[in-house]
């Protein structure tokens, strides 16, 4: 399946809640732009999800339809792999083996980690603190060339390369040294409750985001609310009009356009037309993925044979890669002089 002229691209995505339209447009559709001419893995990283508490059905149910969102979204099986993180033991155990070679210090370091750390209070898990390998070990697994993510990520990706410098120089050249990738637009949608925030699956407040399975009445209604500004113009200043300038990269991503080709379509309106155009045009841009998303839940034995076929797949490119590492290591090899 893969072509050997071309380059790897690898990312993942978090079954921690249900995908929104920032997940849409800062990673998925770059991915399914992105495989046409990449060999392309994509995973849905439910070992990630439990660095935070998760009900064990909910995780369940959620994997399984985040991984028919991403097919429906347009990732085509034929051209890349898609499976569940947890399917490939190799990623645990490369984990392990970078763990004994990353730093206390660089991994304090971590926005994402500090961010999150505060809302668990004293029961922060070993494992979210430890993120951000695991993350490396998805990533260099699989001899990754670019991982196409949105800007939240710069900080991990820069780990992981330099976790794959220092294991090269330590011991020799093992990983390939992997590049972010991040789209034009909307590689920072941010909340519509708080412009300030980044959107997020995880926002305890649902007004915050828009799903990708939101239905129209919802999709509406959620922008009717999004915090705005005193002002009554619509056009775009990231600095004096978040809410506003947020709306319109929404809306250009939606409607496939630039910000100031929307900035010009949408000049004169009042914030409250606006807002229904930009309600109507994510409506319509998620109108046919909910389609192909029911389709997808209700063949689930087509949609696991993706899925294990994928894992089978990926499993024999990381296991090659893991047992390179471990003799690197100096873990004893069998039947070697
Ligand atoms: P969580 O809230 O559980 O941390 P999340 O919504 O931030 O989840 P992830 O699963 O961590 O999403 O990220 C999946 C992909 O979506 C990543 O490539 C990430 O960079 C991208 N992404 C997440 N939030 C945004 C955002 N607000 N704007 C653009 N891209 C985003
Ligand atoms: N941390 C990522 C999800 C993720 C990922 C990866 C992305 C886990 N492993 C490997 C790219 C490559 C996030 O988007 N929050």
């Amino acid at each position: 399946m893969f072509d050997k002229d071309k380059k790897i691209i690898f990312s993942g995505i978090q079954p921690s809640g249900d995908f929104t339209i920032a997940n849409y447009f800062g990673a998925i559709r770059n991915w399914v732009l992105l495989q046409n001419d990449y060999n392309s893995i994509f995973c849905v990283v439910d070992l990630h999800a439990i660095t935070v508490p998760q009900e064990p059905a909910v995780l369940r149910r959620r994997s399984i339809e985040c991984a028919a969102m991403i097919l429906a979204s347009g990732i085509d099986p034929e051209k890349s792999l898609l499976f569940f993180q947890s399917s490939v033991s190799a990623h645990s155990e490369l984990c392990w083996l970078l763990n004994c070679n990353s730093y206390m210090g660089e991994m304090a370091r971590m926005t994402q980690y500090k961010e999150k750390s505060v809302k668990q209070g004293d029961t922060i898990r070993v494992g979210l603190f430890d993120y951000p390998v695991l993350m490396a070990a998805d990533i260099l697994l699989y001899n990754t060339d670019i991982v196409p993510v949105g800007d939240d990520q710069t900080q991990h990706v820069e780990l992981a390369r330099n976790i794959a410098e220092r294991f090269n120089h330590n011991y020799s050249p093992t990983f390939v040294v992997p590049e972010g990738y991040y789209g034009k637009a909307g590689s920072r949608i941010m909340s519509l409750a708080n412009p300030e925030k980044k959107m997020s699956k995880s926002d305890e407040n649902t007004n915050a985001f828009i799903l990708m399975k939101d239905k129209r009445d919802v999709i509406m209604n959620k922008f009717k609310r999004a915090v705005t500004d005193s002002e009554t113009e619509v056009y775009y200043d990231k600095e004096k009009k978040k809410g506003i300038s947020n709306l319109l990269e929404i809306y250009s991503c939606a409607k496939g356009i630039t910000i100031p080709e929307a900035e010009a379509e949408c000049r004169g309106m009042s914030y409250a037309e606006f807002k229904e155009c930009v309600g109507t045009a994510v409506a319509d841009c998620l109108d046919p993925i909910q389609v192909r998303f029911e389709a997808l839940m209700n063949d689930k034995p087509a949609l696991e044979k993706i899925l294990m076929d994928s894992a089978d797949a990926a499993r024999s490119i990381a296991n090659k890669t893991l047992r390179k590492v471990q003799k690197k290591i100096g873990f004893y090899q069998f039947g070697s002089k």
